[in-house]
């Protein structure tokens, strides 16, 4: 009997060794160009890098709803957004359901998460939970307890988030292995580094996207409709730090209230010293514009390097906040044996078409970076081709821990691809669903299929069709749809439709694609 105990005492312990810890690292609004393991034109990430150099890197990885909160609730879920219920930003996810955080908890792990949650309801599935309510604040940001209690703490968000995940870290049980989120919320709208990074960028020279003046006209509704112009849509003050005073006597220029009100808001929570060095560093911008008052094209091209430099300076912010964590996992001996994964909700426009924001279907907000590291399971430096998606993360973290994927999760695991035991993945079509129009930036609801080399969109609250060859034109800017050589294909690529919307059992709007 003794023996016998000892025996399943020695096989549990061995087991439980065996599995992976996991740590989830996810940014907000991230895109893969901001990241020089995809892109070196604008930015330097040598630690998120590093996951990609010591692990895989996916040059296909798309979301299904390109939209944080429907983004979180499938990373939670393994379903797409008709099935979880989070369609947007608005909707609160209920927190009852099965989720992959409360698997891993039931299958024996110590599961914790930090950072932005954005689900409106509380997590559930997690022993320990600090989470920031809504989109977050960069500075002084406010964090809710599992206690329910909201404080403030003190100093920038993105190193906030990482000394609480190396906090829970230092003091979890280590009898057990742990499933982490690590969630950023930058570089996220109001896009705000610290000061080191603001001096770092603000003179830097950002080169332009080959779309940034593009002229819309002759595209479809959609793009008459949106509110995500660089140009039109995004505030001189609140957005691009301008101080109000410079503009006021400037009538093309003058910030509407709510702009002074934002600008106001965000500058109030830097403390001193550092608020007067950056309201220093941006005072420039002010005074550009009170000399050259520019507008139109001039105007956007300014606009453009503002915004961007201000973006990479608040991803130069999380990149060395990575370094940090895996720097943490080094000296604890906890890099071999666990999985990292980083990602974002979704991809972002950095000035193509003009645009900021994401929501469309269009390649450039429905691709996510995706790097994973796994030391002895993936080998180091390899790149992924297959096309995956969000509906893959809960299966495949299930499936790393050895916990077994419930039939109502959407996705695949993606451990036999990353682990070389199968190359492909048995899929060459994704689906795609976005509902939130009439809220920020008025993208118009729509759904479709990328295929391998076609992408079709259908905007169906205006019954217009978008096809594209993404092999002859990656921007999709040749809508293809009228285009008598294509029609056979537009054929198979409405059939595919139809049954990718029966294979996940999408029946709303049903009869709109007759
Ligand atoms: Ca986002």
């Amino acid at each position: 009997m003794r023996l016998l105990v000892l025996f399943l005492l020695l096989s549990f312990n061995c087991f439980s060794q065996q599995r992976p810890n996991i740590i989830y690292i996810m940014s907000d609004d991230h895109d893969a160009d901001a990241i020089s393991a995809y892109n070196k034109k604008f930015i330097r990430t040598p630690n998120i890098d590093r996951i990609a150099k010591e692990g895989v890197l996916f040059t296909r990885s798309f979301v299904s709803n390109s939209i944080c909160g429907p983004v979180r609730a499938t990373l939670l879920t393994g379903q797409f957004s008709h099935k979880n219920g989070m369609r947007d930003n608005r909707t609160r996810f209920d927190s009852s359901r099965i989720t992959m955080p409360k698997l891993m908890q039931q299958g024996g792990y110590q599961t914790a998460i930090v950072g932005k949650w954005h689900l409106h309801s509380y997590p559930t599935g997690f022993d320990h939970w600090k989470i920031l309510p809504g989109q977050g604040l960069y500075f002084e940001p406010r964090i809710i307890s599992m206690k329910g209690d909201t404080s403030t703490y003190h100093g920038y968000a993105t190193d906030i988030i990482t000394e609480e995940a190396t906090k829970w870290l230092d003091r979890r049980d280590t009898s057990k292995p742990f499933l982490l989120h690590v969630h950023h919320k930058a570089p996220h709208r109001y896009f705000f580094a610290p000061v080191k990074y603001i001096e770092q960028f603000h003179n830097k020279k950002i080169p332009e996207p080959a779309t940034l003046y593009l002229d819309t006209a002759g595209h479809g509704t959609a793009w008459h409709l949106q509110t995500m112009s660089i140009l039109h849509d995004m505030k001189l003050c609140s957005d691009l730090k301008v101080d109000p005073k410079y503009l006021m006597n400037i009538p093309e220029l003058k910030p509407d209230s709510t702009d002074i009100v934002y600008y106001n808001a965000i500058f109030n929570r830097i403390p001193e010293p550092d608020r007067s060095s950056i309201k220093k560093n941006y005072a420039k911008r002010g005074e550009l514009l009170q000399r050259l008052k520019p507008a139109g094209k001039e105007l956007l091209k300014y606009k453009y390097q503002w915004y961007m430099q201000d973006y990479l300076a608040t991803v130069a912010s999380i990149d060395e906040n990575i370094g940090r964590l895996l720097d943490y996992l080094d000296k604890n001996d906890l890099t071999k044996n666990t999985l990292v994964v980083y990602t974002s909700d979704q991809g972002m426009y950095l000035g193509e078409n003009g645009w900021f924001d994401k929501r469309w279907m269009y390649d450039v907000s429905m691709q996510s970076p995706l790097f994973m590291r796994w030391p002895e399971h993936i080998k180091p430096g390899s790149v992924n081709t297959n096309m995956v998606q969000t509906i893959d993360y809960a299966p495949t973290i299930l499936d790393a821990a050895g916990i077994e994927i419930p039939g109502f999760m959407q996705g695949l695991s993606l451990v036999p691809t990353i682990t070389d035991k199968e190359k492909i993945i048995p899929r060459h079509n994704l689906y795609y669903h976005f509902y939130e129009y009439k809220a920020d930036h008025t993208v118009l609801q729509h759904l479709g299929v990328r295929g391998e080399r076609y992408k079709l969109i259908y905007f169906y609250p205006v019954n217009e069709w978008e096809l594209y060859d993404l092999e002859t034109d990656p921007q999709e800017q040749k809508n293809l749809i009228n285009s008598p050589a294509h029609q056979e294909i537009l054929k198979q690529m409405k059939l595919e439709l139809l049954s990718l919307r029966n294979k996940y059992d999408d029946h709303e709007k049903a009869g709109i694609l007759n």
